[in-house]
């Protein structure tokens, strides 16, 4: 939220917002943080939060002593959002992805992470870069300050989306993923396919909406929030153009056809997904990315 003047009023997009954040695991006293250090006034922040939060949990069909109780607990541990993930039970070398046998190569517990070799053919990855090439222009990043795009210096590679199911080629690959994540292929964003030329980078961010800016709300309205990222590598640089992920002081090597899943099941730092992509230091870095969102995506 941003700290610009506004009327105290306590509007349908602040109700949807608070309950957005109680959805997301922010308990209530983070909630009133966030109001307060955006410029609301304590009374008409707990006011707002205390009336809408009941609201909520009462439509969920809770009686009244639960309700209490979990405006008390602060819902932080209710609210974690059951996530992607492959079956490693057995701790398997290869997982079945319908088509494909795709390899375990990598597995970390926090923050979840998991390397997959193989995910795609030498000439899936041809035939996705062939189909994104005409198609490319500079990145553009989601804002959470409005909920619209824009151009932004932390990414200097050239990208383009596909729609859902938009060729053969790419509605396969959707399949492969949302079998091997077990996770409906709806809930998907189209695939991001992104250029990295020498010295193009991803500076380190999370791939999930922050609830505490405005233009959340909006951006959570088609699919509520992401859960899960793959980045697939469709071709390598010679040097540099890792995937880092500077909590756990980890990276992962592009390797053609190779991919990096990870989770976050809270839109929060405790997950241990900042992450980035480390500059290209020679040749050129094609990657495609799948998030997978909580709903089905539109
Ligand atoms: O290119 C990467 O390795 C990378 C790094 C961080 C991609 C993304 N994020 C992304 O597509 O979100
Ligand atoms: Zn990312």
């Amino acid at each position: 939220m941003s700290k610009t003047v506004f009327s105290q009023t306590i509007t349908p997009e602040l109700r949807q917002w608070i309950v957005a954040q109680a959805e997301a695991g922010h308990g209530p006293e983070a909630v009133l943080k966030s109001m307060l250090a955006s410029g609301w006034d304590e009374d008409v922040a707990v006011e707002a939060m205390d009336a809408t939060l009941r609201k909520h949990l009462a439509q969920r069909g809770l009686p009244p002593e639960r309700i209490l109780a979990q405006l008390a607990a602060g819902q932080q541990g209710a609210a974690a959002s059951p996530v992607p993930e492959p079956d490693l039970a057995g701790s398997p070398l290869y997982l079945d992805a319908g088509d494909r046998q795709v390899t375990v190569l990598g597995v970390m517990a926090s923050p979840r992470v998991v390397v997959l070799g193989g995910l795609l053919s030498d000439e899936e990855c041809d035939a996705l870069i062939a189909a994104a090439r005409p198609r490319m222009a500079r990145s553009l990043v989601v804002t959470t300050l409005t909920g619209g795009e824009e151009v932004n210096d932390d990414r200097t590679s050239n990208g383009m989306f596909f729609t859902r199911g938009e060729s053969e080629l790419v509605a396969r690959i959707e399949a492969r993923i949302a079998r091997l994540l077990n996770w409906p292929v709806e809930n998907g964003e189209g695939i991001q396919v992104l250029q990295y030329r020498p010295g193009a980078e991803y500076k380190p961010h999370y791939d999930y909406f922050d609830p505490r800016e405005p233009g959340t709300p909006t951006i959570l309205k088609r699919g509520g929030q992401r859960l899960a990222t793959v980045v697939m590598y469709l071709s390598e640089p010679e040097k540099g153009g890792g995937t880092t992920f500077p909590d756990v002081q980890f990276e992962v090597a592009p390797k053609r056809g190779n991919a990096v899943f990870f989770s976050y099941a809270r839109p929060d730092p405790s997950t241990r997904t900042l992450h980035g992509g480390a500059p290209v230091i020679a040749g050129e870095k094609w990657i495609a990315t799948k998030w997978l969102r909580e709903r089905e995506f539109i």
